[in-house]
């Protein structure tokens, strides 16, 4: 039986293409800026974002972590939604390492805080409070089930932070999971912000590896934080070459994963005792809940671990499945019978 894994878009494995252009790269030591392939990926990824510069770390949580330590010092506040990806499952680093103090505001369904929330949040200066630098928002949102916030949406977080005198990071994880839902360049939604992490790792497929980009200044302070962290690399090209291919062959197929995320949203809500709003999926990650009596998700997942379909649990209640390169639609209607199968055997 061949196991289908929707656990989540970092499970993918790297492209044949990739494969051959990691064994070939040019390499050199990354520390002195001497590696070719880091050169080569960081000024294409700069060019993506339609920023002055990029850097390549090794996560998406280095990511979030290197740009926040670069836009704050000690004590000061950065505000983001309460199901941030940053607040919830990034160990609290940016406080335990950075002393930043995080203050969360509700995050709406579609992903974006409560921007009236976040107004009212934002500090006066006084001796006892903290100072706040920074807000961030998530594009697309992991928790908020990949919804896709639009270029309006981030311009008003902008507008607010200009006019407050605050930069905006994103956590753009699967910001081109965005770009290609929305039809538009992403670097319009990039233009938005201050800073963007992006992965390389998850949708795209490469084996390692994120981006941070920015303004030349900012990226030479993530350079130096980069380095404290332990994440300065030495032959990095041989991350960097994959990380080359994702954008350049990665980001259009996208699309497949969004309609096989719906294409299981619907044939989702079609099974007894699973709950579900397929018009809510805009992206590659869907949430969804089961019910009736004595139906538990451990066991559900139990089930469906034994029939070969991997899923994150996410809560007591709900289940995340998340599609990506690898997984077709042949994959998605096999997964349906299986679970189908599964919640009939547990509802008897
Ligand atoms: N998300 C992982 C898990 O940690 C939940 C996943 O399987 O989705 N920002 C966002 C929005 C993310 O979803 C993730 C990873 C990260 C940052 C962190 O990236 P990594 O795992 O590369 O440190």
């Amino acid at each position: 039986m061949q196991e289908i894994d929707l656990r989540s878009d970092t499970v993918t494995q790297p492209t044949a293409a990739m494969r051959q252009a990691m064994y070939e790269a040019e390499l050199g030591d990354d520390v002195y800026g001497e590696d070719p392939t880091v050169n080569r990926l960081e000024a294409l990824a700069a060019e993506r974002m339609g920023k002055e510069a990029a850097l390549l770390v090794s996560s998406g949580t280095m990511g979030n972590l290197v740009s926040l330590l670069t836009h704050c010092g000690r004590g000061d506040e950065i505000i983001m939604g309460d199901k941030a990806h940053t607040f919830v499952s990034e160990a609290g680093g940016v406080s335990a390492l950075g002393g930043i103090h995080v203050r969360t505001v509700p995050n709406l369904d579609d992903g974006m805080p409560d921007l009236a929330a976040m107004e009212r949040a934002i500090r006066a200066e006084n001796i006892h409070f903290p100072r706040t630098r920074a807000l961030t928002i998530e594009n697309t949102h992991n928790f908020c089930g990949g919804a896709v916030l639009s270029v309006e949406q981030m311009a008003s977080v902008k507008r607010l932070a200009e006019l407050r005198g605050l930069v905006v990071h994103l956590d753009g994880a699967r910001i081109f999971n965005a770009a290609v839902a929305l039809g538009v360049p992403v670097s319009d939604l990039a233009a938005q912000v201050d800073s963007v992490q992006f992965c390389l790792s998850k949708g795209l497929s490469a084996p390692v590896g994120s981006i941070i980009a920015g303004s030349a200044d900012f990226i030479q302070g993530a350079r130096r934080n980069r380095k404290i962290v332990g994440g300065g690399m030495r032959q990095a090209g041989i991350i960097a070459a994959a990380g080359i291919v994702a954008l350049e062959q990665m980001v259009e197929r996208l699309a497949e994963d969004h309609e096989n995320a719906y294409r299981l949203a619907l044939g989702l809500a079609e099974i007894p005792g699973i709950v579900i709003e397929p018009d809510k999926v805009k992206t590659n990650i869907l949430f969804f809940g089961v019910e009736g009596d004595g139906v538990e998700t451990t066991e559900v997942a139990a089930a469906l671990t034994e029939r070969g379909v991997l899923l994150a649990q996410t809560d007591p209640t709900r289940f995340r499945a998340v599609t990506h390169y690898g997984i077709t639609a042949e994959d998605i209607d096999e997964a349906l019978v299986r679970i189908a199968e599964a919640m009939r055997e547990l509802a008897n």
